[in-house]
């Protein structure tokens, strides 16, 4: 069975971007392969975090790994902080990855962009994300277009090491959707929708009521045209209304364009507030079924079963460097 591996930073509120872009693909590949999903709370302390806050997070961003549908019979879901060959494996691929490399991040540099302060573990994130991977021999990592360059990223170390060391590493391929990899903020539409932007208008929480949903889509960015049609350069705030009804509707953004030709933003907007709350609707309704003890017991059997494949790679990769 080929393996697939992600993971969601409990960094914030996990938003209908997060869902859309990568955790909606995440159910749907369970049934086909063997899959790992990681909440992955090591990545969340590259930024500041107030500790009790991210406790709080990572049981909840379990929760709704739960609620969208995941099913700990068929997928391990575990944090990657219980699992320390991530950190182990992290370091030594540091050894073999190139400064000018990680510079290049454009993640990094957006995220460290006027901040005075930036730590080496943003810097260094990619590492870590490439050891996240490889440690499972992963074949497919379904994401949002903003990991591309991380997951490129990750192929080169892949190759590196195996092409110095000897066939170690499976390179694995990056599942990035056609419609709905980035969504955009509905204030600021030039920018994706972001778990820890300020602007809570930005971004629909996958907790949101069917108040603050409604709230938010109507007043979300557009434009002065009032003429419907897709073109996320001319459009973008527009585009991205299309873009969320596409990817709930299972319809091309052309025939909801078409849909909504002459009858402007307001119809779609309040169309897409329609579908937006059945869409969460049916998430709310299971994550608030869901106890305590079961997610803490879902992390701990996860982190069991990933354990056992993570130090596996873990002593072969310390094998082939010479620490064995
Ligand atoms: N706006 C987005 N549209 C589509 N997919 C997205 N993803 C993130 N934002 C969008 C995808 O969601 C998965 C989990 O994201 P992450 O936790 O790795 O964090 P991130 O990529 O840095 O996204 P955020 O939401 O903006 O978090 P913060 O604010 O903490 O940086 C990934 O597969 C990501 O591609």
């Amino acid at each position: 069975m080929t393996r697939v591996f992600s993971g969601v930073q409990p960094t914030g509120d996990i938003h209908i971007g997060n869902y859309l872009g990568a955790m909606k693909r995440f159910v749907e590949l369970q049934d086909e392969h063997e899959c790992f999903f990681c909440v992955v709370d090591l990545h969340a302390l590259t930024v500041p975090q107030n500790p009790d806050i991210l406790r709080n997070k990572i049981l909840q961003l379990a929760r709704i790994y739960l609620a969208i549908g995941l099913d700990p019979a068929k997928t391990t879901l575990f944090a990657q902080s219980h699992v320390p060959a991530h950190s182990e494996l992290a370091w030594l691929l540091q050894c073999i990855t190139y400064f000018g490399e990680l510079s290049r991040m454009t993640q990094f540099k957006d995220k460290s962009s006027g901040k005075e302060n930036v730590s080496v573990g943003l810097f260094t994130y990619p590492a870590l994300m490439a050891a996240d991977i490889l440690l499972y021999d992963t074949d497919y990592v379904p994401v949002g277009a903003d990991q591309k360059q991380h997951l490129e990223l990750t192929r080169d170390i892949a190759q590196r090491f195996n092409n110095r060391f000897g066939e170690t590493f499976v390179v694995p391929e990056p599942l990035i959707s056609d419609v709905g990899a980035k969504i955009m903020s509905l204030t600021d539409p030039e920018k994706k929708m972001s778990k820890s932007a300020e602007d809570e208008m930005g971004r629909i929480s996958l907790l949101d009521t069917p108040d603050m949903v409604k709230k938010k889509i109507m007043r979300a960015v557009t434009d002065s045209e009032n003429c419907v049609y897709y073109d996320p350069d001319k459009k973008p705030g527009l585009s991205n209304l299309i873009t969320l009804m596409s990817v709930q509707t299972n319809r091309s953004v052309e025939d909801i364009a078409a849909e909504y030709d002459g009858k402007g933003y307001g119809q779609l907007k309040k169309d897409l507030v329609e579908v937006t709350v059945n869409t969460l609707k049916g998430i709310q309704d299971k994550y608030n079924s869901i106890s305590e003890d079961e997610i803490r017991k879902v992390l701990s059997e996860g982190a069991d079963k990933a354990r056992v494949i993570a130090e596996k790679t873990l002593q072969k990769v310390q094998q082939k460097m010479g620490l064995r």
